[in-house]
């Protein structure tokens, strides 16, 4: 991070006075030094402050269309949240192909190696409000639009591969559920309240992917360092119309990365944005998020020997079954330059495919098929919501769909269907346009869920054993900490019995946790539950990448700090692809030992040290003792131990250590010795844990 700041790219581009067109052109209202401030209308407007009154201290007149005009337009700026992903942040990028899959799909975004394809992704929270913070323990949405030269492709998917449910028709009970509880309006964001457990505890399909809740993945460090999953299987077409399954992955070059439960809160707190901001700084300092994009191919042969229903979204195709064959990278690399405009209007549907990719049976995406349309239409109020830029294909779209609410288009001549014969020019069908897979369908028709769904324990038994013992432990934990804020005593119980198939060892643990008196009887699992063997891939920590690049280290200093000792922490870090923020007692900056100011990023009070990865206590003797009877710093230097991440100190900075009262351990290393805090700020100690929490 530089320590002065400067006018950022951001403020530089944006100008109130400026309004893109439809086509994403940018048009000057006035020129000369300061453009003309207008009605909608075109009309200059003289005076911005005062409104239009009968006389200097008399009422205001109805006859200020300026006024009115101003205050209509603001009484209508927002539109209806989404109701599940309300939260998000949008990010321009790219997609470029780096294997063809030409043998499986005609789609060109998946055979034209090295085309770089522009692309949308906006990365989201599921429960809270759009308002709300980004650090929830809450599954995170990975959704993509890909504006192929063959149409948009929206591949709307999660940071988990699994679901909750397996039929849509469950979808709007379990929103309902996690939600804020309708009569009292709380909690925000959280899945910790008995509505969601006591819909989840009568909802064995969902075990497996509480697994994955309870586990870090739901709490990660930076939207930079999580899994996309598209979830669903579905198919690729190719030029004989043979298909074949696919599910699609994306892998952060970063290696995954999670905070500690305790951490997320206080963030929460501290920085309500912290992601949103995390993802923003990378941007705007050039550090772009790549991911890796992977596929799991298989056939129905193949896929008739799977031991589960992949048709069926809570299970995944462990790796180890099927590998991950990586086709493609994905690079974020443009702020949007209007949040409003992009980010909150952009729609996925996960409907829009183009030729060469299709949909599979699973009844969760069939359900899926509908619900975007149709959402699109009560949020962004129109049919025409394609024509909004962010939503509009950037290759050439024609039909003959005509007028509706805000109609952008001045569609010309008298033809407006097909077939017809009275103009040569008019969009036609062609043999080149989209094709279903030819699937022969026979069945009795019913209201039933298939047998090869019963099985809801064996892949989360699968998950939780492939887990290492620390985040065992988190889920035990995260299931002690939900479980206790649930009101209803049957509810934990229930819950706690679910878990008995799952793992004996987790129910055990868990029920202790909450102090139940008895171990409850597992209920009758409607599938025999299979013993799969563990799968490491599924790990977060094993995932880890062993690097400082993407991790931000914190600096304390105060005035005498020694100024030698920080700007050799500061390069080396550096050096090793970290960034650095500097916190002090004062924004204007601290005199170091050589007389020199060193800029601040964050006065202490307001940057606690959970927004780091690891920090470094550099302060005089006399400057710690100043320090010593702030309880900012002392909850600094404690939740970094708390929060197991390396500790930097020299003589003053150990003052500090000491009065936090904490006892030192290998992740408390000397400043002297940089290439030491460099290896232990490139993971956490996850060993200290059991030191300073009881963890289930
Ligand atoms: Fe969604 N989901 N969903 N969902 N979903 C929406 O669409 C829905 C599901 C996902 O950044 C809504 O535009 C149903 C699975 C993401 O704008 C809505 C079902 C997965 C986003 C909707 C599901 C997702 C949404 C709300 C069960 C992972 C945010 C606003 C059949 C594969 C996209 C909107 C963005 C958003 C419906 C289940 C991912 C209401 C009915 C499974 C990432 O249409």
């Amino acid at each position: 991070m530089s320590n002065e700041k400067s006018v950022s790219n951001k403020d530089k581009a944006s100008s109130s006075n400026t309004h893109l067109g439809n086509g994403g052109e940018v048009h000057q209202l006035a020129s000369g030094d300061h453009s003309l401030l207008t009605t909608n209308q075109g009309v200059g407007i003289s005076d911005n402050q005062n409104s239009l009154k009968a006389n200097p201290r008399g009422p205001t007149l109805l006859e200020d269309f300026i006024l009115r005009e101003k205050i209509t337009h603001f009484d209508h700026e927002r539109i209806p949240e989404r109701i599940v992903h309300a939260r998000g942040t949008g990010v321009h990028g790219y997609f470029e192909l780096t294997t063809s899959l030409q043998k499986y799909t005609t789609a060109k975004i998946l055979t034209e190696v090295g085309t770089k394809t522009p692309l949308f992704t906006r990365i989201s929270t599921v429960a809270g409000g759009s308002g709300s913070v980004d650090t929830p323990r809450d599954v995170r949405g990975f959704a993509i639009k890909f504006f192929t030269q063959e149409g948009n492709w929206d591949l709307v998917g999660n940071n988990i591969p699994v679901f909750f449910i397996q039929d849509a028709i469950k979808f709007p009970d379990l929103v309902h559920a996690v939600k804020m509880e309708p009569d009292r309006g709380f909690p925000q964001s959280a899945t910790a309240h008995d509505t969601f457990w006591d819909f989840i505890s009568l909802t064995p399909e969902s075990m497996h992917m509480v697994m994955w809740i309870m586990s870090d993945r739901t709490i990660p460090r930076s939207l930079r360092m999580i899994e996309g999953f598209g979830v669903h299987s579905f198919r690729l077409i190719n030029e004989s119309g043979d298909s074949t399954f696919v599910k699609f992955h994306w892998r952060p070059k970063l290696g995954l990365q999670s905070t500690i439960w305790d951490e997320a809160v206080k963030i929460a707190g501290a920085d309500p944005d912290f992601l949103r901001r995390e993802m923003f700084e990378a941007i705007e300092a050039g550090d772009f998020p790549e991911w890796e994009f992977a596929v799991q191919l298989f056939t129905q042969e193949e896929a008739d020997k799977f031991p589960f229903d992949h048709l069926d979204a809570t299970k995944l195709i462990p790796e180890e079954l099927v590998p991950l064959k990586v086709i493609g990278r994905m690079v974020l690399d443009r702020w949007p330059n209007n949040f409003f405009a992009e980010t909150e209007q952009v729609a996925f549907c996960p409907s829009h495919v183009v030729p060469g990719i299709d949909f599979s049976n699973d009844p969760l995406l069939q359900g899926r098929l509908f619900s975007y349309l149709d959402t699109q239409l009560s949020r962004l109020g129109s049919a025409n919501f394609h024509q909004i830029p962010i939503n509009a294909p950037k290759c050439p779209f024609a039909n003959h769909q005509r007028d509706g609410h805000m109609q952008m288009d001045q569609p010309t001549g008298r033809v407006a269907y097909e077939p017809n014969s009275l103009s040569t020019d008019s969009p036609r069908e062609s043999p080149k346009g989209f094709h279903s897979a030819v699937v022969n369908e026979s069945g009795d028709k019913g209201r039933v869920r298939a047998e090869s769904f019963a099985d809801h324990y064996s892949q989360a038994r699968q998950f939780f054993i492939s887990q290492t013992s620390y985040e065992q432990a988190h889920i035990a934990s995260a299931l002690v900490f939900e479980l206790s804020k649930v009101e209803h005593l049957h509810i934990r119980v229930a819950m706690v019995a679910h878990l008995l198939h799952i793992s004996e060892d987790l129910a055990n643990r868990v029920a202790k946790g909450l102090g139940l008196d008895k171990m409850p009887n597992a209920p009758k699992a409607a599938a025999k539950v299979q013993e799969m063997p563990a799968s490491p891939a599924l790990q977060t920590i094993g995932k880890m990448k062993n690097t400082l690049q993407g991790r931000l280290i914190g600096i304390l200093v105060a005035d005498g700090s020694d100024a030698t000792v920080i700007n050799s922490i500061k390069k080396a870090v550096i050096k090793a692809g970290a960034s650095v923020k500097v916190v002090g007692p004062k924004i204007g900056g601290a005199k170091l030992s050589d007389g020199s100011i060193h800029a601040v990023d964050g006065q202490l009070a307001g940057t606690p040290s959970v927004i780091f990865d690891a920090v470094a206590i550099i302060l005089s003797n006399e400057g710690a003792k100043t320090l010593s009877t702030e309880s900012a710093v002392i909850d600094f230097i404690r939740d970094a131990f708390g929060h197991l991440k390396a500790i930097a100190v020299d003589n003053g900075g150990e003052v500090l250590v000491n009065k936090a009262n904490i006892t030192a351990d290998k992740g408390v290393i000397n400043a002297s010795d940089i290439e030491a805090f460099i290896s232990a700020a490139k993971t956490r100690q996850f060993d200290r844990e059991k030191s300073v929490r009881t963890l289930a």
